[in-house]
């Protein structure tokens, strides 16, 4: 054996065995560095005799070489070991199904104010909106409300406080949203067709009164709007939202001071075991207020009541959409009842951790 076989033998050995990058490093360094083992010998070269030279300086460069290639090899086979050990640990299965989120529904009241809002769009009514807190006068007043009447006795309204000394007549949380569409006759006059659906609040609270509830009101001012006209857009309105083919109401004379003629309307309706179908049967349910404008409130509004007439009504929203969604008592509102959800089939419902979680 010639002395670079053992050369050869040795650093092939080296690679083989080297077990990371920096010790592969140290092996090429020790062999082909500027002090390594083989630059030493081809240094020495230049004392030999031509014929030697040529002979061994081949065997050098062949050695150099092989040494070169193999450590080569040897780097590209650790990398390609390091790179399947990751593989190994930091994997992500793509084919896991997606965890489901956690889905919020509409609130049933906001869902049958915008249902609402679009049947009474559909003929011709604008949205007025106004402030929750009013003053006496257009809460009161405006309306053709007394100061005697009972709703402005202390016990049926909220009053805001005022200063020390402030001797002015107190603010009020809004009773219906009447002053909303006072507001509205005042900004754009004759001839409007408004709806006000918004919060209103009463000091009452038992079964089936909160202190706050929803309302929406309707107004249609024009030179000859009658009561037919509100019975029709009434009518027209039932037959949309609770989604029946006919409906049939039934007007009976009532009183509000803010209306002359006034008739509550009741609609008809069966009660078939314990389940309420609107449009037939022999029952009737009162489900809103309504009548002509009065002359005072028109004048009051700045509207003209000898040019100008017309019919207005008010309904409570969370009673209709108790009515249409089957929603059997104040408290689902308050602790989102599931069966008003399932009524609709929402889609969170069908994810099987949603309904686990949220069972009641
Ligand atoms: C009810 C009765 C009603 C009105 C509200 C109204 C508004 C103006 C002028 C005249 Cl600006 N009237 N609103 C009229 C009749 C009845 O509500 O029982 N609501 C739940």
């Amino acid at each position: 054996m010639t002395a670079l076989d053992t050369l050869r033998g040795k650093y092939i050995e080296a690679i083989a065995s080297a077990a990371d990058e920096a010790a592969l490093e140290e092996v090429r360094l020790a062999a082909l560095g500027k002090k390594g083992e083989i630059s030493l010998k081809m240094r020495e070269l230049g004392q030999m005799s031509p014929e030697e030279r040529q002979t061994t300086g081949a065997a050098l460069n062949r050695l150099r070489d092989e040494i070169d290639a193999s450590l080569r090899a040897r780097k590209q086979g650790l990398a390609d070991a390091a790179l399947d050990a990751r593989l190994k640990t930091e994997w992500l299965d793509v084919t896991l199904p997606g965890r489901p989120r956690r889905a919020g529904t509409i609130h049933p009241v906001s869902q049958v104010m915008a249902e609402l809002t679009a049947i009474f769009a559909d003929m011709g009514f604008a949205v007025a909106e106004g402030p929750q807190v009013e003053s006496d006068w257009f809460n009161f007043d405006a309306l053709n409300i007394p100061p005697e009447h009972p709703a402005r006795q202390e016990h049926d309204t909220f009053f805001m406080a005022r200063a020390e000394g402030d001797n002015r007549p107190p603010h009020v949380l809004r009773t219906h949203t009447s002053p909303v569409q006072i507001r509205a006759m005042q900004a754009q006059g004759a001839p409007i067709r408004v709806i006000a659906p918004g919060r209103v609040y009463r000091m009452d609270m038992d079964q089936t009164h909160t202190p706050m509830f929803h309302q929406v009101e309707g107004l249609a001012i024009d030179r000859d709007i009658s009561m037919a006209n509100l019975k029709w857009v009434l009518e027209e309105f039932c037959r949309a939202f609770f989604e029946v083919p006919s409906v049939e109401l039934r007007f009976r004379a009532s009183h509000f001071p803010f209306t002359e003629p006034s008739a509550e309307v009741d609609i008809r309706c069966s009660w078939e075991g314990g389940q309420l179908r609107i449009g037939e049967g022999d029952s009737w349910l009162e489900i809103l207020g309504s009548g002509m404008v009065h002359p005072k409130v028109l004048a009051a509004a700045g509207v003209n009541p000898d040019e100008w007439q017309g019919f207005a009504f008010g309904m409570g929203i969370d009673r209709i959409a108790m009515l249409k969604y089957g929603i059997p008592d104040l408290r689902a509102f308050f602790e989102s009842d599931l069966r008003w959800l399932r009524h609709y089939g929402f889609a969170a419902l069908d994810m099987p951790d949603l309904a686990g979680g949220l069972s009641r």
